[in-house]
């Protein structure tokens, strides 16, 4: 297919249309025709080039004739001069006014069309001066919480999602170490760290030709902006804004400065502090033999002789210490743990052996059951667990009593199959309602496996005490199946913060009902927090690391999930999904 696009990009490219129209105030029918043909192509099951070779496009429901040919010029080339006509005629700032949170196109419209305002400058100037409130159907509170989201806009843009991060990041990486004379690339920095986002990348290049990497590194097709380009250090822009320095250095420097840039600033300056206890100074250039009088924050110069050091552990050793692995270099505990000896052994991705909460076409997921289960049996898991939504969730197409029952049964059916090659679990996300209860009754949730619980709806307005009791009376329901907690706080990185909740105390109440807590490895949510892990384990607290998937893809975000278990410090023995089936039915069985 060259050139051409996928079906999920086209959809994207219909949705992005729709709003488009909508921000030019464009009559409702043509805008609800692109919503229709992005919701209708987004549920074509068959291969979107054989519809198309076969001429049954315009016979799918949901899209008419003028998208059958706008879908055919993308799906062939990749391009449609609709589209990008109509993004050049909307003013940028228009667009990025769409990235407030709660304000949508129609919205924007109305600011743009009766206040004449183009850009998220202009929009704020509005509502401190009380153009905005002045609107009809606006008011004071309307125009507080867009200023609000203003500045929340300007204070999440700077930074990126570690996933989001990680797709540019890795093929940059892959071009560095193959340019000749690179003798060594990392990524060092919070990126490396594995924190959940990411401001900047730091690459890092151990080489003794600089002149080629710089110029190789600045022409990346993925470059955007060249911000900087000097000798040994390069700044450059991305497109969709993320920015990334490049630093070269000579390859007996390398371990050094990985550690350095690495980072945290916090476990640096531990580190110094160390170094300089026992007689050294320890900076981007390597460990050197303390001089009189020499203060931490004095420079070192480059030229000075250094003890060599090949491997950032040597650097570990060299200080008396065990190797920290970059997830735990936040300047908490980690130094101590190291001398110790007692830095633990991290989870790594292929411990997994499942996961457990995933939804399907039955709820608001995007793949079938079956074509859940074969994703997953290619990732080389042995389980696999479907937890849709319950009733509450009716935005999410929420099962109620009778479809959840036949969910079970399709999911019984499946085992019986004893050619399957992955066991399905029966699981629900059940919602936990306001009060604390649960959305399906006891009986009905009798015949699952396990149960997710989550908090999707009564979140604001309520306080942090009430949100702890809420979910602790949810955790202490006297049901049949084996309990998990799901995502904590209902956190959306760089999008909303979580609500506020007691955690400690909610941690004590899974310990003491046999309850599980997911980690939930959508790389928007990672929620619970890693800084929170450490105590659950203490209190013996498993965690399940789920990808709460909603098509096949969305399994494989597990791995950001793992990520953020390794730097909560987990170990496989922490981690319930690293268990034989076997192991699990014990667990569920409620005998371990
Ligand atoms: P970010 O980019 O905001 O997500 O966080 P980092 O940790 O990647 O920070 P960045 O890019 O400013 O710097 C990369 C690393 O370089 C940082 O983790 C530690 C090291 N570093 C930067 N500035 C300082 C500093 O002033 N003192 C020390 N000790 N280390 C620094
Ligand atoms: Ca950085
Ligand atoms: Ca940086
Ligand atoms: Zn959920």
């Amino acid at each position: 297919m060259l050139g051409g696009m996928e079906k999920s990009a086209i959809v994207e490219v219909l949705e992005d249309i729709a709003v488009l129209l909508e921000v030019k105030g464009e009559n409702p029918f043509k805008i609800r025709a692109y919503q229709n043909g992005a919701r209708a192509l987004e549920a074509l099951e068959e291969d979107l080039g054989t519809v198309i070779e076969a001429g049954r496009l315009g016979s799918v429901r949901g899209i008419g004739k003028a998208l059958v040919d706008k879908i055919t010029a993308l799906h062939e080339t990749g391009k449609l001069p609709y589209y990008e006509d109509l993004r050049a005629s909307v003013p940028e700032g228009l667009v990025a006014m769409l990235e407030i949170p709660g304000f949508g196109p129609k919205k924007v419209k109305r600011v743009y069309a009766e206040l004449g305002v183009e850009s998220v400058a202009e929009l704020r100037r509005a509502c401190e001066d009380g153009r905005v409130a002045g609107l009809s159907g606006f008011g004071e509170k309307t125009a507080a919480n867009l200023l609000k989201g203003i500045d929340n806009l300007a204070a999440y843009s700077a930074r990126h999602l570690w996933w989001d991060v990680r797709a540019v990041a890795l093929p940059v990486l892959e071009a560095l170490r193959g340019l000749p004379g690179v003798e060594a690339a990392e990524v060092a920095g919070s990126f490396r760290r594995g924190m959940e986002t990411v401001g900047d990348l730091d690459f890092l290049v151990a080489t003794d030709d600089h002149a080629p990497v710089m110029d190789a590194f600045t022409k990346l097709d993925a470059v955007d902006t060249v911000l900087a380009k000097g000798e040994t250090k390069s700044s450059v822009r991305f497109e969709g804004g993320l920015q990334a320095d490049l630093r070269v250095v000579p390859p007996d420097r390398f371990a050094s400065a990985l550690h350095h840039f690495t980072g945290s600033k916090d476990h640096n300056v531990r580190m110094r502090q160390r170094a300089l206890a026992r007689g050294y100074s320890l900076s981007e250039w390597g460990l050197f033999p303390k001089r009189e009088g020499e203060k931490p924050e004095d420079e070192i110069p480059a030229e000075r002789e250094s003890v060599p050091l090949k491997t950032e552990a040597a650097i570990f050793k060299k200080l008396g210490l065990a190797y920290i692995p970059p997830e735990l270099r936040e300047g908490r505990d980690e130094l101590e743990l190291a001398e110790k000896g007692k830095i633990p052994r991290l989870v790594e991705f292929d411990d997994l052996r499942g996961v457990f909460h995933n939804h399907t076409t039955a709820s608001d997921g995007k793949a079938s059951l079956e074509a859940m289960a074969r994703a997953a049996l290619d990732l080389g898991w042995e389980y696999l667990g479907i937890a849709d939504h319950s009733k509450a969730s009716w935005q999410a197409h929420g099962l109620d009593e009778d479809r959840l029952a036949r969910q079970v049964k399709e999911v019984r059916a499946w085992n019986k199959d004893s050619g399957a090659g992955i066991h399905l679990f029966a699981g629900c996300e059940v919602d936990i309602l306001k009060d604390g209860s649960l959305d399906f009754h006891a009986d009905v949730l009798a015949q699952l496996d396990y149960v997710v619980l989550s908090v999707h709806t009564s979140m604001s307005g309520m306080s942090r005490e009430d949100m702890t009791l809420r979910i602790i009376r949810a955790l202490e329901t006297d049901v049949a199946p084996r309990k998990m907690l799901g995502h904590l706080t209902g956190r959306l990185l760089l999008r909303r913060e979580g609500y506020a909740v007691d955690v400690a105390k909610i941690i004590d109440a899974a310990a003491a009902n046999g309850a599980a807590i997911e980690l939930n490895a959508h790389p928007r949510r990672l929620d619970m927090d890693w800084r929170h892990w450490a105590r659950a384990a203490e209190k013996g607290v498993l965690c399940a690391v789920n990808p709460d998937a909603h098509d096949t893809a969305g399994l494989t975000h597990t791995r950001a999930g793992v990520l953020a278990a390794r730097k909560g410090g987990l170990t496989k023995d922490h981690i319930l999904n690293t268990r034989t089936l076997a192991g699990i039915r014990r667990w569920l069985d409620g005998s371990t």
